[in-house]
């Protein structure tokens, strides 16, 4: 049966955009990503990646290159005024850490080989319902999938006008990807491999937090947290006196964070009315964007892109706008709770105590949005 190849329009190649594309394009559709940057890139740092996410890095064939400039660090540390807390090995939990433009890079392969045609400097104005998507140079498109991956600005989102609630938290955090200088800070702390994740807590006197986490062999990911009201905390480039006087074992890698610019992002909470509108669908941060605290961002926007690409691809095209929002019913509160959860360790600075990886916290590090039966009860 000689049946017409299903069209898909997304705005944003990020990693939300990539992962959606990649998974149509694998299951039979012809897909166009539309990235309003002149170049394709990420910004940022670090990243650390879950179960949920490998899981569909996984089905998009892309493991092998994930797993190639990555790694899994030996346990996650959580210090307070450099007592430790907690060194949690997270046995049971699949978890690997790496440079974010090695996360993007490995996305954006896997969408070429996939055949996804990927356009820099497109840039989407908005969307309809009836699945037509315009850009700002005036030309238009239809499709039988339209997908908002484009950013917690999302013009795909403002222009279906989708009610939204946003909720900023009191602290933030700038990032910065330095070289590793084991050696250096093993002569400032010789007790110490530094490969494990470490969070470096101080509450009082005063709120300063860094985040360290290997990457990879060489490069290093650091993330200091100050609440935005902490001029001095918050200020870019950092203060290196500020800092250095209150983690003085990380002076080697601080010096290397205070040649960069960096900027400093408030955590904030997005939440829509509602994920689509007819033929469209929203998903990663024009969707959900959420605190940092469980590092499920990009985790939770690559779980709902592979899952909209199911749900897409298993509906006719005159069911769609009724399976995307069968699909928001079913995948959204795995989400919300992510979501909730992230706010609240961001506000109460709970992770402080260490002790974390048990419980609800790793519910959506351990969700498998690839099993078919993920969804069914057990008898
Ligand atoms: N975890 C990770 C992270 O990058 C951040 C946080 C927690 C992996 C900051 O981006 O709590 O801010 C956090």
């Amino acid at each position: 049966m000689a049946e017409h190849q299903r069209h898909a329009e997304i705005s944003g190649g990020g990693f939300a955009g990539l992962t959606a594309a990649t998974a149509l394009a694998r299951m039979g559709w012809s897909v166009r990503v539309h990235e309003r940057a002149p170049e394709l890139r990420t910004e940022g740092a670090g990243i650390v990646v879950w179960n949920n996410s490998l899981q569909v890095i996984d089905k998009l064939g892309a493991t092998h290159d994930l797993m190639s400039r990555s790694m899994t660090p030996p346990a996650y540390e959580t210090r307070m005024n450099n007592v430790i807390q907690s060194q949690e090995t997270l046995d049971g939990i699949s978890w690997r850490t790496m440079t974010r433009s090695h996360l993007f890079e490995t996305l954006l392969c896997a969408a070429r080989e996939a055949g996804v045609q990927v356009l820099a400097g497109s840039e989407v104005a908005g969307a309809t319902p009836d699945g037509k998507i315009s850009f700002t140079n005036g030309d238009t498109a239809e499709a039988d999938l339209i997908i908002g991956a484009d950013g917690v600005g999302s013009a795909v989102r403002d222009s279906l006008e989708i009610p939204l609630k946003r909720e900023r938290s009191r602290d933030g955090i700038t990032r910065f990807l330095v070289p590793r200088r084991k050696a250096e800070l093993q002569a400032l702390e010789p007790d110490t491999e530094w490969d494990n994740v470490i969070d470096f807590w101080n509450l009082d006197p005063r709120v300063l937090r860094v985040l360290y986490t290997p990457a990879n062999e060489d490069e290093l990911y650091i993330a200091l947290m100050s609440p935005a009201a902490d001029a001095d905390g918050s200020r870019v480039p950092i203060d290196l006196d500020l800092w250095t006087a209150v983690f003085p074992q990380l002076a080697p890698v601080l010096a290397d964070a205070a040649k960069t610019p960096g900027k400093y992002y408030g955590y904030q909470t997005t939440r829509l009315e509602s994920w689509t509108d007819g033929k469209v669908a929203l998903i990663g941060d024009a969707a959900h964007a959420m605190c940092p605290a469980l590092a499920q961002g990009a985790g939770a926007a690559m779980q709902n892109a592979w899952t909209l690409a199911v749900a897409a691809t298993a509906a006719g095209a005159a069911e769609m706008p009724e399976a995307l929002k069968e699909w928001e019913r079913l995948e959204r509160p795995f989400t919300d709770r992510v979501q909730d959860r992230s706010q609240q360790y961001a506000d109460t600075r709970a992770m402080s105590q260490g002790n974390q990886f048990v419980g609800d916290s790793i519910e959506t590090a351990l969700y498998n949005p690839t099993d078919p039966n993920r969804h069914t009860v057990k008898a």
